[in-house]
């Protein structure tokens, strides 16, 4: 993997928290020049300004909402030359938003979750690929979960969602495999970033309490399972890595030492 990402361009998706911002790191300590996009600008200035100095490494923020196509378009269409020729999609903008049951469901939530995880994933891919497809060249690495393989009540809309992002993945896989882009879904357990502060509307207590007892998986495990897949030579392709803490054996099963 010897200088395998120097000066390559790696577009990352909800870059400003989590596993976006681990795969920031990641990726710039490769020496790769880096576009960040999510909704809180501010934040992606500050690590950019941080990455730029400690990486030597040329890096766009760009604020976006990956729900809105206008936007993205926009953003895609407008990148410096500099930054046009993306070599990995990193697809990781993403949420859940509330634990209910279906019958309980609050409809904004899951137009929330649906536009983003899939809808946003859908906008973002398609304003890249045709590029990717000119140059010969590209690498799509989705983050799905645990979720988009093995439902769990009160989370049924947001599996759905990563249902959705593992049917897209397999199903690009076929679409462009006469084509050099490749495609990756990296499927993580428990993670412990922002991710349950989001889902339950910033009750922090609650939200720490989904770990309790047991060791969860950091961002920069995820972001270090990112770069392995980036870094396989180019005929061979991990299409689907799943990663969970030692302490879950499934969605539905985790060991919480008392
Ligand atoms: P975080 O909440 O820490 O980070 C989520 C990131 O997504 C933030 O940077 C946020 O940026 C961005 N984001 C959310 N909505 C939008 C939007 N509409 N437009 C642009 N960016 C957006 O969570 P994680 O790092 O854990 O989540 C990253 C991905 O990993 C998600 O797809 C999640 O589903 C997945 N995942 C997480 C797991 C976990 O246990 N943590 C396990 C399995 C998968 P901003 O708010 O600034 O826009
Ligand atoms: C996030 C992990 O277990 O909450 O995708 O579904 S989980």
């Amino acid at each position: 993997m010897v200088n395998m990402l120097k000066n390559k361009t790696i577009l990352i998706t909800g870059a400003s928290a989590g596993i976006g911002e681990a795969c920031a790191n990641a990726f710039a300590a490769e020496g790769a020049n880096l576009v960040l996009a999510a909704r809180r600008h501010e934040r992606l200035v500050k690590m950019a300004d941080e990455l730029t100095t400690k990486c030597n490494i040329k890096c766009r923020v760009s604020p976006l909402d990956v729900r809105d196509n206008i936007q993205v378009e926009e953003f895609i269409h407008n990148l410096p030359v500099e930054f046009q020729n993306i070599d990995i999609l990193i697809n990781n903008a993403g949420l859940a938003r509330g634990l209910d049951s279906i019958q309980n469901g609050n409809i904004r939530d899951w137009d929330e979750m649906i536009d983003t995880n899939l809808k946003g994933l859908l906008y973002i891919t398609r304003a890249v690929i045709p590029g990717m497809i000119e140059r010969g060249n590209g690498h799509i690495i989705n983050i799905g979960s645990i979720a988009g393989r093995q439902p769990y009540p009160n989370g049924t809309v947001y599996c759905a969602t990563k249902f959705a992002v593992r049917a897209l993945t397999q199903g690009m896989l076929m679409d462009m495999v006469d084509t050099p882009i490749r495609v990756s879904t990296v499927d993580p357990g428990m993670t412990k970033t922002e991710f349950s502060r989001v889902r339950l509307k910033r009750d922090d207590v609650k939200a720490d309490s989904v770990y309790d007892g047991l060791t969860p998986l950091t961002a920069q495990d995820i972001a270090e399972a990112v770069l392995f897949c980036a870094t396989r030579p180019p005929h061979s392709n991990i299409t689907e890595m799943v990663i969970l803490p030692a302490d879950q054996a499934s969605a539905y099963h985790a060991h919480r030492r008392k």
